[in-house]
């Protein structure tokens, strides 16, 4: 019996377009530690691959047990049922297991994670975690997370659209809060005091890590953020 060439091209075309189906779903990000699906709170958002140059993916020993854990960050959209094109940011812990890496926490993040830090600060063998993430309008949010019964919880937050810097090697590690100098007093290159100007100095609030958590120092301060903020 003789196939006609139609009928080959059209087989030819379904084992193309399996191919391509099963290739589409399998993809799964970085390393293969994205995960093409995540449950959050009882509702379970789908990976976001037109976001991925923005994923992060750290192998780090976060604890004393030898073998690293992974710690990985990406966008997802709710499901398909959901109607909106909303897209969140997660954060997740991934441990090995009998079955390879599996997510031991999952979180919802504030912003798109850029830079992410770790340093275990209170010596208790348990790394923190420092995630740096931007919201609309360029505010530049850095949110801690530290090792307390079980699982991170988040222990510090702070935002800035003049920027936040942390400085881990400091003693104490300080995290600095900028805000702009509306009332400083700026002496310019000819001698001419203005009230204020894009290339002054930021003031400062600096938060120093004491008792466990960063706490507000007024000493190390110039600028005394709301009470809430604090
Ligand atoms: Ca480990
Ligand atoms: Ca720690």
């Amino acid at each position: 019996m003789s196939i006609s060439p139609k009928v080959r091209i059209l087989f030819l075309l379904i084992f193309v377009l399996t191919l391509f189906y099963i290739s589409s779903f399998s993809y799964a990000g970085a390393g293969n530690f994205i995960p093409e699906k995540v449950r959050y709170e009882g509702k379970t958002y789908v990976y976001a691959p037109f976001h991925s140059q923005r994923d992060r993916v750290f192998e780090i020993n976060l604890d004393e047990e030898p073998g690293n854990e992974v710690f990985i960050s990406f966008a997802a959209i709710p499901g398909r049922d959901s109607g909106k094109e909303q897209f969140f940011h997660f954060w997740q812990i991934l441990d090995s297991g009998d079955n390879g890496y599996e997510a031991v926490q999952t979180e919802r993040s504030r912003g798109l994670p850029g830079e992410v830090y770790f340093k275990d600060l209170n010596s208790d063998g348990e790394k923190e975690i420092f995630v740096f993430t931007t919201g609309y309008g360029q505010y530049l949010r850095l949110a801690v997370y530290s090792y307390r019964e079980g699982r991170y919880v988040n222990i510090w937050e702070g935002e800035s659209i003049c920027g936040i810097k942390l400085e881990l090697e400091a003693t104490p590690p300080v995290i600095k809060v900028a805000s702009s100098s509306w009332g400083g007093k700026v002496i310019d290159e000819e001698g001419r005091q203005l009230d204020w100007c894009f290339a002054a100095e930021p003031l400062y609030a600096v938060y120093a890590w004491e008792d466990n958590n960063f706490l507000y120092n007024e000493q190390k301060s110039n600028y005394e953020p709301l009470k809430s903020l604090r």
